[in-house]
């Protein structure tokens, strides 16, 4: 175990203490819900969005880049959504001591400005659908405890979709599209999830309905890790976002929004890390290897070892491998004590032994070892890489599945939230789904995808005793 990082068991020190040592985050900003990227942090979550990025740019998206500032007139257009976010904005008042003559709005999200100008894009049929988004920086008052990237009043990598098509099925089936986006994603990170759609009274502010992404966190708790809502025509009435149909009709268009936010890098670390530290899928690591030279020969073989190690080096990057050449002063036990804390996939020795023998003792951050021969180095390091990644993500797997436990009564239900998700039947009702809550201390999340009444022993509304309606998961959550 690392010296002074506590056990992952107590998870929210563990938290805390990891994103300073392993250089993820610096708290120490002077503002509530305000953090800095340390590079190391900044490099790991690059090589995050580049794929989510990529995953958009293949799947028809466009990327755009709208402004921070909303004039208060357009964020106001649509009145659930205002009721939804009036006490997270933060508003601007004054342009230098001269008070604006209307106020602008820190972007809390962007369907409000966006959708001004979808009124300008769009006149027709053939302008649809019209699918952009951006990764862009936006505002939430958060009253809660905030916590570095999961609640947030800066938001520094809010990935926001917006669509819009031609009849209300597009929309349903972007919807989907969204969530198989997702999917790909998160098993990218492998990181583990549940698909719920949310209750009424948990709905996107202007949505008519939202699925959410949630996976587990060590703690116990869930943590949305993105949504995905179906606007209907709520706000293209609002903001008169019409196009002629092909029968030359007129009609708004249907509108759906996805999103999700740094908070997946909370969930990779949260569902992979251990008391070492970070443990990062070879696919999102900054550095995939770290080549570590053991000196412990004479002067000729330890010149030998370090000249073998930056060969090494060389090939492993020729082959697009991110490594890295470790040739600090540091003894090899400090080395490797910074490469497992920042969740480095694999390491790759090199002694006196190896070199006679012709090949480097490989180690991956499980601490499974194996030998690769120099001359099949780039093979075995991307096999060992690809190994890990499986046996990362089926560890997870394996454990949400565990974390989801069927419960027939109140006590079962309360005690399973400790640690995951309770399965809970429900009449449906929306008063009787607020008790329910309220009985367990905790949210009811919804139905969830993969589960329905039929495969479960649940037959009955845990909070009336009628027969249920659906089966939804509650859980504690952020
Ligand atoms: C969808 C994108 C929206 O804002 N508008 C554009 C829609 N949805 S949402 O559910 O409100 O947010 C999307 C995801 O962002 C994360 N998130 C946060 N992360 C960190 N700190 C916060 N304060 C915060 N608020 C929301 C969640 O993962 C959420 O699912």
């Amino acid at each position: 175990m690392a010296d002074d990082l506590p056990p992952k068991e107590e998870f929210s020190d563990w938290y805390n203490e990891l994103l300073f040592q392993a250089e993820i985050m610096d708290v120490r900003y002077p503002a509530k819900g305000v953090y800095v990227w340390f590079p190391f942090g900044y490099d790991l979550r690059n090589h995050v969005y580049d794929r989510l990025k990529t995953l958009h740019d293949e799947t028809g998206h466009d990327e755009v880049d709208f402004p921070v500032l909303i004039p208060e007139g357009i964020l106001a257009k649509e009145g659930e959504h205002i009721a939804g976010f009036e006490d997270e904005v933060f508003w601007v008042t004054h342009g230098g001591r001269k008070e604006l003559d209307e106020r602008m709005a820190l972007r809390p999200t962007s369907e409000t400005p966006m959708y001004t100008m979808f009124d300008l894009w769009i006149r027709s049929h053939t302008d649809l659908p019209l699918k952009v988004y951006q990764v862009v920086n936006i505002w939430r008052s958060e009253t809660e405890h905030t916590r570095p990237l999961i609640r947030l009043r800066e938001i520094t990598g809010f990935k926001e979709a917006h669509t819009a098509h031609a009849s209300y099925d597009e929309a349903v089936e972007q919807v989907e599209t969204a969530l198989s986006l997702y999917e790909e994603f998160y098993d990218f990170l492998g990181v583990p999830y549940v698909i719920t759609e949310r209750p009424e009274w948990d709905k996107f502010p202007g949505a008519d309905y939202t699925y959410a992404v949630d996976t587990l966190m060590p703690d116990g708790k869930a943590l949305q890790i993105g949504t995905a809502h179906n606007l209907g025509q709520n706000f293209s009435e609002a903001f008169e976002v019409d196009f002629e149909t092909a029968d030359g009709d007129h009609d708004h268009v249907y509108q759906t929004s996805y999103g999700v936010s740094e908070r997946c890098i909370a969930a990779v670390m949260g569902v992979h890390g251990d008391d070492n530290g970070l443990v990062l899928p070879g696919e999102i690591a900054p550095t995939q290897v770290a080549v570590v030279p053991i000196p412990f020969g004479d002067d000729e073989e330890n010149a030998e070892i370090m000249e073998t190690c930056e060969e090494m080096v060389e090939e492993l990057e020729e082959a697009g491998i991110r490594a890295e050449f470790d040739d600090s002063d540091d003894n090899p036990g400090a080395k490797y004590y910074r490469w497992e804390l920042k969740g480095t996939p694999l390491r790759a020795e090199v002694g006196p032994r190896d070199l006679e023998d012709g090949s480097a003792k490989l180690v991956n951050r499980l601490g499974d070892e194996s030998d690769a021969s120099f001359d099949e180095i780039v093979g075995v390091v991307q096999d060992e890489l690809d190994a890990l990644s499986d046996e990362i993500r089926t560890r997870a797997a394996d454990d949400l599945d565990a974390s989801i436990v069927e419960c027939t009564s109140y006590d079962e239900a309360k005690e399973v939230v400790g640690d995951g998700f309770a399965l809970v039947g429900w009449n449906g009702d929306e008063d009787a789904g607020k008790r329910i809550e309220d009985e367990v201390g905790v949210d009811m999340l919804g139905e969830p995808r993969g589960y329905s009444l039929d495969d479960t022993e649940i037959n009955e509304c845990i909070q009336t005793g009628e027969d249920a309606e659906k089966v939804v998961l509650l859980a504690n959550t952020y």
